[in-house]
């Protein structure tokens, strides 16, 4: 046996261990061993099919994608932007991360995002350890704004699992231009735009339980602790209202209609073990009625915990804010159907999807309706259902985690048969590579869903790639799901570890290729240059040491390519500097950067952006600073140099 069938078998057995929990290890270990034989079989057969029936896929050299992929990163903390269906990655965009390319996290405007909301506690934990702001996230969820149910390409919504954030990209220019910290609740999971009128919310899921005030008092007392749920205003990026709610929240969604939202809960036994967690025959779905919890905030009611009212909808408190349905033991995906109609539940260690009619919600909070009656199916599926897409002739697409495939299934079909039908839903199943986490189809979240192309987003890619050591990439697969067999037509290896994504229809959205001169990103540095009396909008070659604090010296310079507008400027020993560079040029793909040579400063200038960083020059002697953007023929050339004078000088 080859070291890799060896690896790969063990990490097999793990996956069981891991994905299944004690108590269904034994259940699936002898179906995993079966699993795994028959998918490093398969893997030729899948491959071969592929190369002759994936035509579509190949876009050729200067061709243009039709879809945008809007992609998560997970652990790493960025956004990034696929082409559909080439799988080519077109673009990072910084979040949550430190960026060496683009300095984001160390400008001052990224700076001030990320600082705009952060509380308190996070200012005194970040300077115990010496940071200004945290420099890591896990983005596991990426979702555009709606209109009527349907993307309006204006913002992208995200969320940090890590340090409890949601961050909104502007899709005009594809940056960050909020960062939110929510308060009272921990670790943003499952979150989720709201679908209709518009994106007036965004849902999200707090996954850890915690002390509702978590300041030390209580800890061991499980009893204290609870789940918040938070909606989110999203043009404000600020807190609109919170719900507590029984049981933990892990993914989310929201109905076409505009009056719920609804959160799985893996953990509606509070427990803090694995046992404990998988212990209930049963957990949850959790409703919010979103007129209900309005009406409350709106009356005030509830209790104001760091500036957000918080409404008690556990299931003790029998409010209208909430109804929870039972569903098979620890569900996770959560995914509302392009028919208004349906939502899908990811049974995970159940072999099931639960489907919901979400037009039966209305009985559960007027007639009090047992919410059992809101299950319109349950179709068995396979192992490990995680998520589901949707395409727009009523098929889903579930990815099933153990089983190392994709199911195509019909909802109709599903229903008949849970009516007693005998009618078989499952239509397909496609081996993928390997364990898939989420899978999307293009525009498959809003009524414009689409037939075409199904990205699966696989955990491992174990021998699919040329082997790059312990750590692999993860295994993007496109999937053609025209035809009545799905067919996997590309590997696209991905690092570390997208999550999710979404693909957007290219005409939806429109960035610019140059950033306007007035734009709100340095609204802050371009006052601060008014107040020096410098033109931002004007060349500029300017030194200017602060009148009340003789330490601060702001540098203001133009770049043109191939040149800075300064080539040299002199600070002090001991100075806080702050350089502030505007790019002059206007033409389309002319990005300058600036980086101070052995400061650990770099920061990229866009087209007619300004850019600005400080730092301490805390040595005498000369410093180069250079462009580390190629701009031009003479791009090395563009260079100068800082004087940092000594303190006795
Ligand atoms: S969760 Cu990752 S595979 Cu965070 Cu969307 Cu299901
Ligand atoms: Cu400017 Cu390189
Ligand atoms: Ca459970």
């Amino acid at each position: 046996m080859s070291q890799e069938q060896k690896s790969g078998l063990s990490r097999r057995a793990l996956l069981g261990a891991t994905a299944g929990g004690a108590a269904i290890a034994g259940a699936f270990g002898g179906r995993l061993a079966l699993t795994g034989g028959a998918v490093g079989g398969l893997t030729l057969a899948t491959t071969g099919a592929a190369l002759a029936a994936g035509e579509g896929f190949n876009v050729a050299p200067g061709q243009l994608d039709t879809h945008y992929g809007f992609w998560s990163s997970g652990q790493t903390g960025e956004m990034r932007i696929l082409g559909i269906p080439s799988m080519r990655e077109l673009m990072r965009v910084p979040v949550f991360n430190r960026c060496s390319a683009t300095g984001w996290g160390s400008t001052n405007e990224s700076l001030r995002i990320h600082q705009r909301t952060m509380t308190e506690k996070t200012k005194k934990q970040l300077a115990a350890n010496g940071k200004k702001i945290h420099d890591n996230g896990d983005l596991h969820h990426v979702h555009m704004s709606f209109t009527d149910g349907k993307y309006d390409g204006k913002y992208l919504f995200m969320n940090d699992k890590a340090n409890t954030r949601v961050a909104r990209v502007r899709c005009d220019v594809m940056k960050t231009d909020a960062i939110l910290e929510i308060p009272n609740a921990k670790a943003i999971h499952g979150m989720r735009p709201q679908k209709a009128p518009n994106t007036k919310y965004i849902f999200c899921n707090g996954e850890d339980e915690a002390p509702l005030v978590n300041d030390g008092s209580t800890m061991t007392d499980v009893s204290t602790y609870v789940n918040i749920f938070t909606a989110v205003d999203a043009e404000a990026m600020l807190p609109a209202w919170q719900v507590m709610v029984s049981g933990n929240l892990d993914n989310c969604d929201a109905d076409y209609e505009g009056k719920w939202a609804f959160s799985t809960s893996y953990n509606s036994e509070m427990g803090m073990t694995l046992a404990d967690m998988t212990a209930a025959e049963a957990d949850h779905v959790v409703v919010f009625n979103l007129a209900a919890i309005e009406a409350a905030i709106a009356a005030g009611e509830g209790q104001e915990l760091n500036g957000v009212r918080v409404l008690d909808g556990r299931k003790d408190a029998k409010s209208q804010f909430t109804r929870y349905i039972p569903i098979p033991n620890n569900p996770h995906g959560c995914n509302m159907a392009p028919d208004k109609k349906h939502l899908c539940i990811g049974g995970k260690l159940s072999p099931t999807v639960t489907v919901l009619d979400v037009t039966r919600f209305d009985a559960l909070f007027n007639d009090n309706a047992d919410p059992m009656t809101t299950i319109v199916a349950q179709p068995e599926l396979g192992l490990g259902p995680l998520h589901t897409a949707f395409d727009g002739r009523g098929f889903a697409y579930t990815s099933l985690f153990l089983d190392s495939q994709v199911v195509k299934w019909s909802i109709e079909d599903a229903i008949k048969a849970y009516a007693g039908e005998a009618v078989d839903p499952i239509k397909d199943k496609v081996d993928v590579q390997y364990q898939p986490g989420h899978l999307k189809t293009v525009m498959g979240e809003t009524l414009d869903a689409e037939n075409q192309w199904l990205v699966c987003l696989c955990k491992f890619s174990k021998d699919r790639f040329l082997n790059v050591g312990p750590l692999k990439p993860e295994n993007d697969q496109l999937i053609d799901i025209s035809g009545d067999k799905m067919v996997v037509v590309h590997d696209g290896p991905n690092f570390a570890e997208p999550h999710d994504a979404i693909a957007v229809a290219a005409s939806k959205v429109n960035p610019v290729s140059a950033w306007n001169r007035q734009d709100k990103m340095w609204a802050e540095t371009r006052a601060q240059a008014e107040a020096d009396g410098v033109n931002l909008d004007d060349w500029q070659d300017m030194v200017i040491r602060d009148k009340d604090d003789p330490k601060k010296v702001r540098v203001y310079m133009t770049s043109q390519a191939p040149s800075f507008a300064l080539e040299t400027f002199t600070v002090k020993e001991g100075d806080e500097v702050t350089v502030i560079v505007t790019n002059l040029d206007d033409i389309d793909d002319l990005t300058h950067g600036f980086t101070m040579g052995n400061h650990g400063v770099a920061m990229e200038i866009g087209p007619l952006a300004t850019s600005s960083v400080t730092f301490t020059a805390a040595n005498a002697g000369v410093y180069w600073y250079y462009c580390q953007w190629f701009c031009h023929a003479l791009h090395m050339e563009m260079r100068g140099r800082m004087f940092v004078e000594p303190s006795g000088a």
